[in-house]
């Protein structure tokens, strides 16, 4: 789906709503002295599907318009370990960066440095609290996909129980809001209780954890909602590893290979499946708007889908990559 832009929320069958270098820092030969025909993507953590899909759609949209497009990313989802790579990236001036930042505020500093070295920033996914760094930011309406797991819950528990909310590191824009989105509209629900949200720091083991620990206080748990891969990942071990398969049910936002796999053999009842090879799309379109001097969006939203067993054949397309 190239991004469907702002507003992008369209209701379907459940419902539409819309070279990772592998190891720290890497990229594919850096010009170093300033260039600005030179793009650089700072993903939130190396080697992870949803990140990598983005840089595909980036990759391919510098090459459309003449510009290159280099991936350095940090081998952790963390700010002390994408700060040293921003720092290094910004050592060799090229024209735009495309980050994911992973803290709303902790980067907040680092990203004003490279604003001030008059290098472009875009942020794609994740946002900074403060406006004022980034020249365009692109995400999902975050907020939304989580009323949407919410009321995709709701339905499959049939309207009771308790359910969990695991959430992936605070301080991360997008994951907060979906929890956000999520809490608020799990209210609406009077037969079901929120047992709140339990962080797993983006590592799939401790959602994992997460799950046989609050099943071991709450035997009746009916439901969770994972904020994002890594959790959706583990709750899905921790749910097979208690044999609560299907019995306590899991919506999950996006859509690695893993989770994919769950969703086919009944781990899984649905996935949101965000659009990360058009966000990288548009971040190079914006970025590439301010390098040239034409009108640049300051917000573009870009598109989700609710994928089910029933459904995910006919939408294999927004199944995330593990390769470009
Ligand atoms: O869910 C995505 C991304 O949108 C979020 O900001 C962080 O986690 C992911 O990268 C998936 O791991």
């Amino acid at each position: 789906m190239r991004v469907a832009k702002r507003n992008a929320v369209v209701i379907g069958a459940l419902v539409m709503i819309g070279t990772l270098v592998a190891g720290c820092v890497g990229g594919v030969g850096n010009s170093g002295g300033g260039d600005s025909k030179r793009l650089v993507l700072i993903p939130g953590v190396a080697d992870e599907p949803f990140y990598i899909s983005m840089q595909c759609g980036a990759q391919d949209e510098a090459a459309k318009l003449g510009y290159r497009l280099d991936t350095q990313a940090p081998t952790k989802f963390d700010a002390g370990a994408q700060t040293p790579v921003l720092t290094g990236v910004v050592a060799n001036k090229p024209g735009g960066i495309l980050i994911a930042p992973t803290h709303a505020t902790a980067m907040a500093n680092p990203l004003r440095q490279a604003a001030a070295a008059g290098i472009k920033i875009v942020e794609v996914d994740t946002a900074l609290d403060d406006t004022s760094v980034a020249v365009s930011s692109i995400s999902s309406d975050n907020n939304k996909g989580g009323a949407l797991a919410a009321a995709t819950l709701a339905k499959l528990v049939g309207e009771k129980g308790p359910v969990l909310v695991i959430n992936t590191k605070a301080g991360t824009s997008t994951t907060d809001e979906r929890a956000q989105g999520f809490e608020e509209t799990i209210k609406r629900y009077p037969g079901i209780t929120s047992l709140g949200v339990q962080y797993n720091n983006n590592e799939a083991a401790q959602a994992a954890s997460i799950v046989t620990a609050t099943l071991a206080a709450h035997p009746d748990l009916a439901g969770v909602f994972a904020t994002n891969l890594s959790s959706a990942e583990g709750a899905a071990t921790g749910l097979r590893n208690a044999n609560k398969l299907g019995q306590v049910k899991l919506v999950g936002f996006d859509a690695s290979p893993k989770q994919v796999e769950d969703l086919k053999v009944g781990t899984v009842q649905a996935l949101i499946a965000q659009d990360p090879a058009g966000i990288g799309a548009e971040g190079v379109d914006q970025a590439v708007a301010a390098l040239e001097g034409k009108p640049v969006t300051r917000n573009m939203q870009t598109a989700m889908i609710a994928i089910t067993h029933a459904d995910m054949d006919v939408n294999a397309k927004y199944f995330y990559k593990r390769s470009c």
